[in-house]
């Protein structure tokens, strides 16, 4: 669809103010909002991803279309995410240590929201105390890790470990994710659930807490 694939051309461009006047005008258009999502937003994100490995952009560029994607995804939320009066339980978010990647976490965090958690987002390179006392402190039932670079995933097992460490383990279900992370690597730092998207996150949580 022309809309969408223009979308997607002014979030590679980097061009916050374009994407969001074309996300409001596809939703006003009728557009479903999975596929402003999927065929605008995420489809131009992942031709800078491919740029970017290819050395054809470099991060300033990505910088400022994730700026656009952010951008674009907080006009699609309400669309994406209908919140029930009662939270099904209460979820801590962040992007772990070193790490400032925070589009999919940000993602996972609607999706969250739209299965009716109260999402509490603690954002980017997260000291791993953070997570633990933000769960602490507002009483969370899910503990979700985001993890996009390989030198940050080992940054979730300190989060795991120090969970042990203090006791806490069983008390959290722990779900981790990111683009390096698979589910061996879940398994061998003992969180409790991998899942490869957002929205897979959301159906696990629920099925987990309910
Ligand atoms: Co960076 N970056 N980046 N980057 N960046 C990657 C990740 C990279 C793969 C690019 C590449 O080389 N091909 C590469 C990592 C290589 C590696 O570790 N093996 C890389 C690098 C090297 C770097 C820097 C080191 C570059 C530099 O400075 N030389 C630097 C590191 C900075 C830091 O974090 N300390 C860096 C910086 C940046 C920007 C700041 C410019 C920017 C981030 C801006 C922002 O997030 N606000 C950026 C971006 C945008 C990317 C790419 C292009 C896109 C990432 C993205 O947002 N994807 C990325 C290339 C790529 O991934 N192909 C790249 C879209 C998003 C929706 O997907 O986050 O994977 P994703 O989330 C998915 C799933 O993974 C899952 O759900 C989402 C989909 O539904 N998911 C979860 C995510 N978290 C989950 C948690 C869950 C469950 C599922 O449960 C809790």
């Amino acid at each position: 669809m022309e809309l969408l694939e223009e979308i997607s051309g002014f979030l590679q461009k980097g061009r916050a103010k374009n994407v969001k006047a074309l996300v409001t005008q596809a939703l006003e258009e009728g557009i479903d909002p999975k596929a402003i999502l999927n065929e605008g937003l995420l489809s131009g994100m992942m031709i800078i991803g491919e740029k970017f490995k290819k050395d054809e952009v470099f991060v300033p560029e990505v910088l400022v279309a994730a700026r656009a994607m952010n951008a674009g995804l907080a006009i699609l939320e309400p669309k994406l995410v209908e919140v029930g009066n009662e939270p099904v339980g209460k979820v801590v978010i962040g992007t772990v240590k070193g790490d400032l990647h925070d589009i999919g976490k940000n993602l996972v965090a609607m999706m969250l929201k739209g299965a009716g958690f109260e999402i509490h987002d603690i954002g980017v390179d997260t000291d791993p105390e953070k997570f633990i006392s933000e769960a602490e402190s507002v009483g969370a039932d899910v503990i979700c890790m985001s993890a996009l670079l390989t030198t940050t995933m080992p940054n979730m097992k300190v989060v795991i470990d120090m969970l042990k460490e203090k006791g806490l383990r069983d008390k959290y279900i722990v779900m981790v994710g990111g683009a390096p992370v698979n589910e061996a690597f879940a398994k061998e730092i003992g969180a409790d659930y991998y899942t490869e998207d957002a929205t897979t996150a959301a159906e696990v949580a629920r099925d987990a807490v309910l």
